[in-house]
């Protein structure tokens, strides 16, 4: 499978470690080039403590040679500053579950007397690893002209507001938290304020657009080839995102079928689709139009205010503690959702490419089929002949 990753490395241990395999020969790529895209991961805004330790960079110890991909592995490793500060250190023991955290079911099923054992690696920090693998894709895709962006849509109780799309992802690629506009902003960050000071997280919703796809990546023939099932499992697999929809999924059930789905008209000999209802996905394929994906992201369950729990070594009732953490991630992880997306698109571009170098691929890509080039000439035909058995 292209672009298949596997990470490992615990949130206040030595590093991170990520391999990914499947990346086609001859991609140029460098450190820099993944570093780009953990920076954009690391928003101060709504952050806790954690980011102003941190500064990600990914080291590549395999699978890149005189700075092109060679199609071998890529192993990178983003070393864990806050590791220092742990090292050697006796840490008292951890054992009130937080409420919406992986502390009670990790517990229980692994075993653990210590919630320790699974915060580590069930924090968002592993996101950085699928930041560093977005990026590789990221590189990749853009040879192909493919190209991702991001924006909050609605954070806490700030609404959402009417903002056109390529406004509100200019405006968001150069904004704190990420907004869509200016207004939206000033909201937002008030909003982050007002939940620091009062101990509290905040969810949101996040929008990422990919623009520049061709027409039929994915497939309807069997359920595991359905982008928009794929698309929708990467982004539910990220950290605190709780739904998933295409376009305006939800809202659009109100239309009825014949004002809901996107015209298919020919303009100047071009087939065109005057809009995209669909967020740019049909029966699990591409339709060549922007794909728009939107996700509900939760506030996150390590607050400041205690909530009620259990305290698992007296099992007696107790309120949670609090070391440190995010008052709201939203901002950054719209990055993390670029990278998943990112990732998954890569991969189904290569499923649809085959090949095994990026100069074979981009051969391969400009051979596409596209929908102008359909010219029917059916005859009638006997689908289904009787079998001498069924006669
Ligand atoms: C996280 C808690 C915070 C976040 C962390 C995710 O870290 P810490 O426990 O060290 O204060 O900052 O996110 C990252 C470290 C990161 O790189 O995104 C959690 O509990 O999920």
């Amino acid at each position: 499978m292209a672009f298949h990753y596997l990470s490992a490395g615990e949130s206040h241990g030595p590093c991170l470690t990520v391999i990914v395999e499947g990346v086609p020969a001859g991609l140029p790529l460098d450190e820099a080039i993944v570093a780009e895209d953990l920076a954009r991961r690391q928003l101060k805004a709504g952050a806790g403590g954690r980011m102003a330790i941190e500064t990600d960079r990914a080291r590549i110890l395999a699978g890149v040679m005189a700075g092109r991909t060679t199609g071998a592995p890529i192993a990178l490793s983003i070393p864990n500053r806050d590791f220092a500060a742990w090292q050697g250190r006796a840490v008292p023991a951890y054992t009130t579950a937080r409420p919406g955290h992986a502390d009670l079911a990790a517990c229980v099923k692994y075993g653990f007397d210590d919630i320790r054992c699974s915060l580590e690696r069930s924090s968002a920090r592993e996101t950085a690893c699928r930041v560093a693998v977005g990026a590789i894709a990221r590189a990749f895709l853009w040879h192909f002209g493919i190209t991702a962006g991001s924006f909050v849509a609605s954070l806490g109780s700030v609404p959402e507001v009417s903002v056109p799309q390529a406004e509100a992802l200019a405006f968001a690629a150069v904004s704190p938290v990420r907004a869509p506009n200016t207004a939206q902003e000033d909201a937002y960050l008030q909003a982050i304020h007002a939940a620091k000071r009062a101990g509290e997280t905040l969810g949101g919703v996040i929008v990422c657009v990919v623009e520049g796809l061709p027409i039929g990546l994915g497939s309807y023939v069997t359920p595991d080839r359905r982008l928009d099932a794929r698309l929708g499992a990467a982004v539910l697999s990220v950290n605190a995102i709780k739904g998933v929809e295409f376009a305006e999924a939800f809202r659009n059930t109100e239309l009825e079928g014949s004002r809901l789905h996107d015209p298919i008209l020919l303009s100047e000999g071009q087939i065109v689709r005057p809009t995209d209802h669909c967020g740019g996905l049909e029966a699990g394929m591409t339709t060549g139009q922007p794909l728009v994906l939107r996700a509900a992201m939760k506030a996150i369950p390590t607050t400041l205010t205690p909530q009620p729990s259990v305290d698992f070594a007296t099992l007696t009732p107790a309120q949670t503690t609090y070391e440190r953490s995010d008052t709201c991630p939203v901002p950054r992880a719209c990055v993390v959702i670029e990278a998943v997306m990112l990732i998954e698109l890569a991969s189904a571009l290569c499923e649809r490419l085959g090949g095994d170098s990026l100069a074979e691929m981009r051969r391969r890509y400009a051979a596409l089929p596209t929908a102008e080039m359909l010219h029917l000439s059916p005859e009638p035909k006997v689908f289904w002949p009787v079998s001498p058995g069924q006669a």
